[in-house]
């Protein structure tokens, strides 16, 4: 296992400096923040952020995400167009060393929550989905901007988009999957970068936009699309646990040799399809990290790891989720864990 933290390169608070400091990181995962979606990442743009980060004592495998034109999902206009550039993308990538891309097949929207600030019992913050705000929520209507929405999009985009997907069923969207990978895990298997699609957060529709990367027997359908370990998963603990019906460790056994990233979040369920982020240890979520983590070991884990998002702790401001003091409080409990597996062996489930 190697254990690296999300970085959004220069524009993030938190610096490479202090990510080198926390023990045994090993890395970031980052990526490519000002080409257009869709566009092709250049060699020397990706190359200058893998000796930037190798420059600060740490390493760059690990691409969280090459994002996906909505041409691709909707199976529409320009989409060979773009999965061409996607694969042109993976070449670049490949050729400057990079392992691994994570990315999702989530429609419009990636992870949405009702609250990016709501206050813990002691007194941190932490991001929240409440089923029932979400629920009365329209995304057509004017004055409304949930967090974690994409800015990049402007209000008139937004409907059209939102328009077009009204036609799109999960079949179509499976669809459409299925003709993105024949053609860019070929590509991925002829430069050797694992791809490790993302699970959909929360692992239901919202809005009433299909969603299909949710749960056991769907990921093992995706597995199936395209059978090749090179066609992978990013296994994220807190997107799929937000559903009590995925079982991680279970997830983890059975998936074992496809997972090349593992997103490690605790989240406590509140109700029926809400809950909090919460602090990484055990206790204070639902999900037992230590079960979690002893199926990693004994699949014989060795990819890449990373705490996902923390609260906001100390006082500190920055981008929800991605702090530094609350990611490297989880890093440091969950490299505990697994060397105390690795000294005394995992075994036993
Ligand atoms: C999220 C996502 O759980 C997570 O890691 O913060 O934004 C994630 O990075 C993307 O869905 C991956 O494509
Ligand atoms: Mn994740």
């Amino acid at each position: 296992m190697k254990m690296t933290f999300r970085w959004y390169g220069a524009d993030d608070p938190v610096t490479l400096e202090q990510i080198r400091q926390i023990p045994g990181m090993t890395g970031v995962v980052s990526a490519i923040y000002d080409v257009p979606v869709g566009e092709v990442w250049e060699y020397d743009k990706i190359q200058k952020l893998v000796d930037e980060v190798k420059n600060a004592g740490l390493e760059l495998k690990v691409i969280e995400s090459v994002p996906m034109h909505e041409d691709i999902k909707l199976g529409t206009g320009d989409r060979d167009k773009y999965i061409e550039a996607y694969c042109k993308t993976l070449e670049n990538l490949s050729r400057a060393g990079i392992e691994v891309v994570c990315y999702n097949f989530m429609p419009v929207f990636d992870w949405t929550r009702s609250s990016l600030d709501h206050v813990l019992p002691d007194g941190s913050t932490a991001l929240i989905y409440e089923q029932s705000v979400i629920e009365k929520a329209d995304p057509s209507s004017e004055d409304l901007s949930l967090p974690g929405w994409d800015s990049s999009y402007t209000r008139g985009e937004l409907m059209s988009l939102l328009e077009q997907y009204k036609n799109i069923t999960e079949e179509d969207l499976w669809a459409n999957l299925e003709y993105f990978l024949k053609q860019v895990i070929k590509t991925a298997e002829e430069v050797k970068v694992k791809m490790a699609i993302h699970p959909d957060d929360p692992p239901w529709s919202v809005f009433g936009l299909p969603r299909i990367i949710t749960g056991k027997a769907n990921i093992k359908r995706f597995l199936s699309l395209y059978d090749s370990v090179y066609n992978g998963l990013t296994l994220c603990s807190g997107s799929l646990g937000a559903n009590p019906q995925n079982d991680i460790e279970e997830l983890v056994r059975e998936f074992g040799n496809r997972i090349h990233f593992a997103h490690m979040r605790n989240i406590k369920l509140i109700s029926d399809k809400s809950f909090e982020e919460s602090a990484h240890y055990s206790p204070c979520g639902s999900l037992d990290m230590v079960k979690i983590l002893k199926a990693y070991y004994n699949s014989g884990f060795d990819g890449y790891m990373r705490p996902d998002h923390g609260r906001m702790i100390w006082g500190e401001n920055g981008r929800a989720g991605y702090g530094l003091y609350d990611r490297a409080l989880g890093s440091q409990y969950l490299i505990g864990i697994w060397e105390t597996l690795e000294k005394t062996g995992g075994k036993q489930q």
